[in-house]
């Protein structure tokens, strides 16, 4: 099948790419670098060395992978080239993933928060719009996120895959069910774009019948990929520092150079994870299982298990002998939160999750050691508050 894969230069879409492409669909990586240009702005690099995209082309060549192609492309603002790439290409789906992903970035000022909601909303409705004016029939894989359930709220209730379950009672007293959009509740700028991103895919979807697939991934932990692990100049990217690290790989990286592990406020705060590995096949399975014509937007939960942050480092401490320094919180959010998710559908088509327990937290630490002179100390708090409260917070306990 002909695929493109926006955003198939980043730590995500990178190994997605290069598993569609072994498994021998047509893949034309579309990406505007951005991701490259926004770590050159904070003066951070990946803890990996990653070549330039196309190095890891040339590379994936020399291995024996099928050709991909590399479009230099912003979809966010260059609509009439994304038009004309879907006209030529003739796609049969399309994997989104290219949209601005940290939390703490799209926070940090009030030109992130911008450039964060210009370029995913955006991009995304560029994507919809362009997919409409071409006329082809074109399935749309987008990565969300589980964020957009929000996290405190849920009072022991199980997530479900997108869609509730509601009894709206009548004038009369009688009672009719519906199914509905979950109510979203976002935490960051950046999780807002996502719950966004879903009234477009549900608009699009009743308007133009356009076949979306949205997945609402939890938070991806790991580095390679067996295919990425083929060649040093297919590395993946692992994103260590305040604003674009996320939790597990900060916690990892931090054990491996002996650095204290950060956790925020309590540490009770839950939330979903699922190993890059999983995160690849997942989106394999989404793109061979597409909705039919006509069907609403499906939405699936992609994670593989839950865990509180203080939880999680304890684990690594476990593993490590990491010391943990508990840290004012960054960030508006609930101390402690459940987080129970019906993760049913991905299963059912076949996925075998990858957990924690998998020995892979110890592969995850050797990436991390053999790096670790490549890591800048001085880049590693998260600085980016959520409001004057947490940035008072912050220069109180530094
Ligand atoms: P990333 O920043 O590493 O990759 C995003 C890629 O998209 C980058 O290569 C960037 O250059 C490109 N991009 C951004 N805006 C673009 C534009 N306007 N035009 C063309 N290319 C553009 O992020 P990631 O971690 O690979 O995340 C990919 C997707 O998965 C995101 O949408 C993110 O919200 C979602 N997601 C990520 C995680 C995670 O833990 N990393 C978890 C859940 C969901
Ligand atoms: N946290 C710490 N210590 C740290 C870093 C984070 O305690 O050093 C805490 C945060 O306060 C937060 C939790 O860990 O409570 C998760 O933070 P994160 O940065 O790992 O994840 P998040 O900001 O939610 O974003 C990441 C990805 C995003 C994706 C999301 C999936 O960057 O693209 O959408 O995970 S989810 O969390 O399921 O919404």
């Amino acid at each position: 099948m002909k695929v493109l894969v926006l955003g198939g230069d980043g730590f995500c879409g990178w190994p997605c790419a290069v598993n569609l492409a072994e498994a021998g669909h047509d893949v034309v990586i579309v990406d505007n670098l951005s991701r490259r240009k926004i770590d050159i702005d904070l003066e951070v690099e990946s803890l990996t060395p990653i070549t330039t995209i196309n190095e890891r082309l040339r590379a994936w060549d020399q291995v024996g992978g099928k050709a991909m192609r590399f479009e230099h492309l912003d979809i966010a603002r260059e609509y009439d080239r994304l038009l004309s790439l879907l006209r030529s290409e003739r796609p049969e789906a399309v994997v989104h993933f290219a949209e601005q992903r940290a939390a703490p970035y799209s926070m940090k000022s009030s030109a992130t928060k911008r450039y964060t909601v210009d370029n995913n909303v955006n991009g995304t409705h560029n994507l919809l719009a362009a997919i409409v004016e071409s006329g082809l029939d074109v399935h749309i894989v987008h990565l969300g996120t589980m964020g957009v359930y929000g996290y405190g709220s849920h009072r022991g209730a199980t997530i479900p895959e997108g869609y509730l379950t509601v009894e709206v009672p009548q004038a009369d007293g009688s009672r009719f069910t519906e199914k509905i959009l979950h109510p979203t509740d976002p935490g960051s700028v950046y999780h807002m774009t996502k719950t966004l991103d879903q009234l477009l895919f549900y608009y699009y979807n009743k308007n133009d019948s356009i076949r979306v697939t949205d997945l609402h991934q939890g938070i991806v932990w790991g580095t390679n990929t067996a295919l990425t692990d083929k060649d040093p100049r297919l590395t993946n990217r692992f994103d260590y520092d305040g604003d674009y690290g996320t939790v597990l790989n900060r916690f990892l990286m931090q054990a491996a150079i002996g650095y204290p592990l950060t956790v925020h406020g309590t540490g009770g705060q839950t939330r979903a994870f699922i190993h890059i590995r999983d995160s690849v096949r997942c989106v394999q399975l989404a793109l061979e299982n597409p909705p039919t014509s006509g069907e609403k937007v499906k939405i699936f939960n992609q994670m593989t298990e839950s865990h509180q942050v203080g939880q999680l480092a304890q684990k690594v401490a476990d593993l490590t002998g990491a010391e943990i320094r508990f840290q004012a919180n960054p960030r508006k959010e609930a101390i402690e939160n459940d987080l129970i998710v019906d993760n049913r559908c991905f299963i059912e088509l076949g996925l075998q999750p990858t957990t924690l327990d998998d020995g892979l937290l110890a592969e995850v630490v050797d990436v991390a050691r053999r790096w670790a002179d490549r890591c800048d100390r001085s880049r590693i708090p998260c600085l980016s508050a959520w409001t004057s409260r947490q940035a008072e917070a912050l220069r109180t306990h530094a």
